[in-house]
């Protein structure tokens, strides 16, 4: 979804291949053995195989609505956010997630150590309405899906969490075009398909 939001925001568009997890394409495979999603190929046949890598190369052809454009303290900033998103964060959301992945009972001692990065984005948001400053830039797409999956784990609970900027940025999110555009649903790519160009259009950028 992070990936989608760059290539929408920078409009460079794509040839574009919906991958099912359970039945990964060996096209897929044979150029990043990984497996993970996204996965993008540069037409000189380099791969980017990371989430972050996609959109700051997409960013970096292209930035029209100047999400990279931040000074070195703000960038520096945004890095930090997602680099703790990314990386205990994540870990955290994975197992509150799916505690039985994990051998866990349940959740809950996960929930609440992920709820400090999440208290500290509210108290962020709380200052500039977005992670990236003044306006949605970099980390606010990086990190925006992350929080969304949070948020869905547990609805009820995550709407009496004492976030309100964080809450309010994530409807904002949520209720966006850009948001209506990088959901949209694709039939999983087979080599008979007929190739999808994507973002079709890339004008209506507004989180
Ligand atoms: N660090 C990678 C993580 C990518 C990742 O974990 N993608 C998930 C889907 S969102 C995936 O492909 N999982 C492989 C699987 O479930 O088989 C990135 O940000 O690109």
């Amino acid at each position: 979804m992070r990936a989608r939001l760059a290539l929408l925001s920078s409009g460079v568009v794509c040839a574009l291949r919906e991958v099912a997890l359970r039945s990964k394409p060996a096209e897929m495979l044979a150029i990043s053995p990984k497996g993970t999603v996204p996965v993008l190929q540069l037409p000189q046949g380099q791969v980017l195989e990371q989430s972050l890598d996609i959109m700051l190369w997409a960013l970096g052809q292209c930035d029209p609505l100047g999400w990279l454009l931040r000074s070195p303290e703000q960038q520096a900033l945004q890095r930090g956010w997602i680099a703790a998103c990314d990386g205990v964060f994540k870990a955290h959301l994975d197992r509150y997630k799916y505690p039985n992945r994990y051998a866990l009972p349940d959740g809950l001692a996960d929930r609440a150590h992920g709820s400090v990065f999440l208290a500290s984005l509210d108290a962020a948001l709380a200052s500039s309405g977005n992670l990236a400053g003044d306006r949605w830039g970099l980390a606010d797409a990086a990190i925006a899906p992350f929080v969304r999956q949070w948020a869905h784990t547990d609805r009820a609970w995550f709407a009496s969490q004492p976030w309100p900027w964080l809450q309010r940025w994530l409807e904002g999110f949520e209720s966006s075009p850009a948001f209506a555009q990088v959901m949209a649903k694709f039939e999983p790519w087979s080599p008979e398909h007929t190739a999808i160009y994507w973002p079709a259009d890339a004008a209506h950028f507004a989180p």
